[in-house]
């Protein structure tokens, strides 16, 4: 199976990481959704990173349906996923809240990059900062209230989160201070040093 996409990508790269966990194997090809936007064309004509392409052909979009696809290949044993309930609803809602943030992170990239400067509209960029604000705030409490753990391991939410705040730190360094954020800036560190995040990194 192909995984097509830049690893700069946040959902491109959480999908690279999952893989390596589950013990899936995955032929990553560093194509570009805007350098290399008729090569992507090719292989998918709704240019979206990440891209799956099964072993038959078919084509997979969204990197969260495509986590449930490797799940499932996986099997049961190996999941990123809590099977107790209470902890499943905590970790879902880890990473809708990273997945926000990744989304927020991303609008304000493609405002300042892709949009002319004279043509920027500031009450949605003002909605978009808040938005990330309030995405890392409500993670931060998350982590307040139950620490993810340090023990060597990572699950999907872990994942998602470190994946978020690289990718943001990265894209939009000023919208986010370590300092505000310690436990999710702590947590990011730990994950980083791991060798299926070293192996995959931000390109
Ligand atoms: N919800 C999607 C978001 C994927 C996404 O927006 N990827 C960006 C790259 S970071 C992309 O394909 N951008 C090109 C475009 O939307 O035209 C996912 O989880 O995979």
């Amino acid at each position: 199976m192909k995984l097509i996409g830049m690893l700069d990508s946040p959902y491109v790269r959480r999908v690279a990481i999952s893989a390596k966990r589950l013990g899936i194997d995955l032929d990553h090809q560093s194509v570009s959704v805007f350098r290399h936007f008729e090569q992507f064309q090719q292989i998918n004509p709704v240019v979206k990173a990440p891209t799956l392409v099964l072993d038959d052909g078919e084509v997979l979009i969204d990197s969260t349906l495509i986590i449930d696809y490797l799940e499932a290949l996986a099997g049961p044993g190996n999941s990123l996923m809590p099977e107790d309930l209470n902890q499943r609803l905590r970790s879902l809602r880890l990473i809708g809240l990273a997945l926000a943030a990744c989304e927020k992170s991303v609008q304000l990239y493609y405002e300042r990059n892709l949009r002319p400067a004279e043509i920027q509209f500031e009450p949605w960029v003002e909605r978009v900062e808040g938005q990330l604000a309030a995405a890392y705030s409500a993670l931060e409490r998350e982590l307040e209230l139950q620490p993810l753990k340090t023990d060597g391991s990572i699950d999907q939410d872990g994942i998602t989160l470190a994946v978020a705040w690289s990718f943001t730190r990265l894209v939009v360094p000023d919208q986010v201070d370590a300092w505000q954020f310690p436990l999710i800036s702590a947590f990011t560190d730990y994950a980083e040093g791991l060798e299926a995040f070293v192996s995959t990194p931000i390109e």
